[in-house]
């Protein structure tokens, strides 16, 4: 009997290490990218949370966005996109919209987004937030002050004004809890880039110390300075007053295909 099961276990173990010799590494997550407040929201979560992962560049300087191969994956022409080879059901995901991104990636790996529900409703509702309030009034006040071929004062008012009011919401609401949704979470990945740039968006941050001191907190964790740096490299040189890459970027209008 001892010896039969020997013989069993050997066996046994030969498969287990033909199993495993065959088992193919996971395949990278594919992040399709441009050192850019939401693409750091991405390239933060994916080295928050250890995943594997291979940056493509995505130049929107050039029109990159443009390629048709990318325009299957991000129909809005915007990075970031990620494509996952391992989805659901094994088969491979392309996800554009940095927000349904970082739900995405917070469902599968179960970290930085909470499963019960009362704690998702709370993270929801701030990166719903960031995504419809913070980012497009930062970024439209960034195109009035700095890009934008006349200078329109009532513009930038409008925007700083708004952007100075989300500082204060966002203040007050730190004034109680370490991180937007109380434990560090999906919504502070998506803030973080946004409030670093409070400078060129005409904010004084000693008038949000709340936010300061959260801002401080975030930038500290090693994974968001990873995040942070990422392709950086890529944007030198290259200056968004140029006329040949505003050509590009503003006055966009409706695509034919
Ligand atoms: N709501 C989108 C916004 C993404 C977005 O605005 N991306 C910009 C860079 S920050 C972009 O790709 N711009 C290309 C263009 O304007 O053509 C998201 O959060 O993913």
């Amino acid at each position: 009997m001892a010896r039969g099961k020997g013989k069993r276990s050997a066996s046994k173990k030969a498969k287990v290490k033909a199993k495993t010799k065959t088992k193919k590494p996971a395949k990278p997550i594919e992040l399709y990218y441009w050192p850019t407040p939401n693409g750091f929201k991405i390239s933060i979560m994916l080295e928050e949370c250890g995943l594997p992962y291979v940056m493509k560049p995505v130049n929107i300087s050039r029109g990159e966005q443009f390629n048709p191969d990318f325009l299957k994956i991000a129909p809005n022409n915007r990075m970031p996109a990620i494509v996952d080879p391992q989805g659901p059901g094994g088969r491979p995901i392309s996800i554009f919209e940095s927000g349904a991104i970082l739900q995405y990636l917070g469902r599968k790996t179960g970290k930085f987004y909470p499963a019960d529900e009362r704690a998702r409703t709370e993270v929801d509702q701030w990166l719903f937030w960031q995504m419809g309030g913070l980012g497009p009034m930062a970024g439209q006040l960034n195109h009035f002050k700095h890009y934008a071929r006349e200078t329109l004062p009532y513009a930038i008012k409008r925007y700083e004004d708004e952007v100075n009011r989300l500082y204060g919401v966002l203040n007050l609401r730190l004034k109680d809890r370490l991180f937007i949704a109380g434990k560090y979470s999906i919504a502070d990945m998506a803030c973080v880039g946004w409030v670093n740039l409070w400078q060129r968006q005409g904010q004084d941050i000693e008038q949000f110390p709340n936010l300061k001191r959260w801002l401080e907190t975030v930038k500290a964790r090693p994974a968001v300075k990873r995040g942070m740096a990422l392709g950086l490299e890529l944007r030198q040189g290259i200056d968004m007053k140029d006329p040949r890459i505003q050509a590009v970027l503003f006055n966009q209008r409706a695509r034919a295909s």
